[in-house]
């Protein structure tokens, strides 16, 4: 209560583009706050996106906004779209690894909901894997630590949405892969990219400041963070693009051919991994959101949708844009580690504890969603 007074007094008094941080007066040099947000008074309860102009991040700020959802913050490296903007109650530009930044999120806002999208992906963090753990690990660290904080202050658990990868699954060669089929959650955790030892790591982590959390102080509180975690296969989205994964030639098939370009495959026809189109890995993050604590019983969970090869997605994209120019040019380094993702999941659990069904398979991702709907983007 005296905080949120002392909040709203200094809201009152220090002209924009600055706040009072624990006696200080700050410039807010990366931060943007959209007019909705002018009028908020600070310490609402939000809900926070981080890699929010990404691919999922897209998806979700329009489910939320769409469902009503009020206080969305919204981070990002690069600028949010504008369109997104409109959606959020706030938006900041800024590094999840910039203290000054996080600080800023704590003093501004009751945060109740973390949805922690920002990640460097399997191909890009190949390049650069120190780079990549600080992002992937550091970062996810410091929001865990964000969370405790904020359960502390507002005295509820604060939920952290973690959106983990079949990157953690490391099988040893095709062989053990169409052997091992459906893999359990708990088959395999031997990933071989930094990308997927980055995301294990992290689901241990959450599961960490879930449960054990400074286990040995004399005031230990478990229970601040509530830390729910999904596998997900490769996503394919109708209106982005992904950028920096080894999933990505499927959604690189397909936009190209729709915009009439050429597109050398980097794997095998025959390589098969797990896909999901964007709506439902939506669904899946929410349904595991608003999931009655009582039925979650696990950590992290798979979940699946569609399995198709390579060819299969090459004969679906021609069918859609007959004079398609899609060869393939397989390329051993990047094949070998979708080699090491299994062919399937096994996501019995998902579907009994929060109720994932995906509406769409295969045929139905194409000719109901993808085809139409990118036909529509490029034609604009
Ligand atoms: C990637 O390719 O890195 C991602 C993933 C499978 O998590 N799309």
């Amino acid at each position: 209560m005296l905080a949120n007074f002392v909040f709203s007094v200094c809201q009152a008094v220090i002209p924009a583009p600055c706040r009072l941080i624990a006696g200080l007066t700050i410039p807010l040099s990366t931060s943007h706050r959209t007019s909705r947000t002018m009028t908020h008074s600070i310490r609402t309860p939000a809900t926070l996106i981080t890699g929010a102009n990404g691919e999922m991040g897209h998806g979700l700020i329009d489910r939320l906004s769409d469902a009503g959802s009020h206080n969305i913050i919204a981070i990002d490296v690069r600028p949010l779209d504008e369109k997104l903007q409109a959606r959020c109650s706030a938006t900041h530009v800024g590094d999840i690894l910039d203290d000054r930044l996080l600080e800023r999120l704590q003093s501004e806002y009751e945060i109740h909901t973390i949805y922690h999208l920002a990640a460097l992906l399997s191909t890009r963090a190949e390049f650069t894997p120190e780079a990549a753990h600080r992002v992937n690990v550091e970062g996810t660290m410091l929001l865990l630590k964000l969370a405790i904080e904020q359960s502390r202050w507002h005295g509820s658990p604060v939920k952290f949405l973690f959106p983990s990868s079949i990157a953690v699954y490391g099988l040893p060669g095709v062989t053990a892969k169409s052997k091992a089929g459906r893999v359990k959650e708990q088959d395999w955790n031997t990933p071989i990219t930094m990308y997927g030892c980055n995301k294990l790591y992290c689901e241990h982590l959450g599961r960490y400041y879930a449960k054990y959390y400074r286990q040995l102080a004399a005031d230990a509180e478990p229970g601040g963070v509530d830390f729910r975690s999904i596998r997900f296969p490769g996503l394919i989205s109708a209106v982005t693009m992904p950028s920096g994964g080894t999933s990505d030639y499927a959604p690189e098939m397909l936009h190209s051919a729709a915009q009439g370009k050429g597109y050398a495959c980097f794997v095998r026809d025959d390589v098969r991994i797990p896909f999901m189109v964007m709506p439902d890995a939506i669904s899946a993050l929410l349904k595991l959101q608003t999931a009655p604590r009582e039925k979650v019983s696990q950590f992290v969970y798979n979940i699946g949708a569609f399995n198709p090869s390579a060819g299969e997605i090459h004969d679906l994209v021609c069918a859609a844009f007959p004079g398609a120019d899609i060869t393939y040019k397989p390329d051993d380094k990047r094949q070998s580690i979708v080699d090491s993702w299994p062919e399937d999941v096994d996501d019995t659990p998902a579907r009994n504890d929060f109720g994932h069904a995906p509406e769409y398979d295969l045929r139905r991702a194409f000719e109901e969603y993808l085809i139409p709907q990118i036909r529509t983007r490029y034609a604009q």
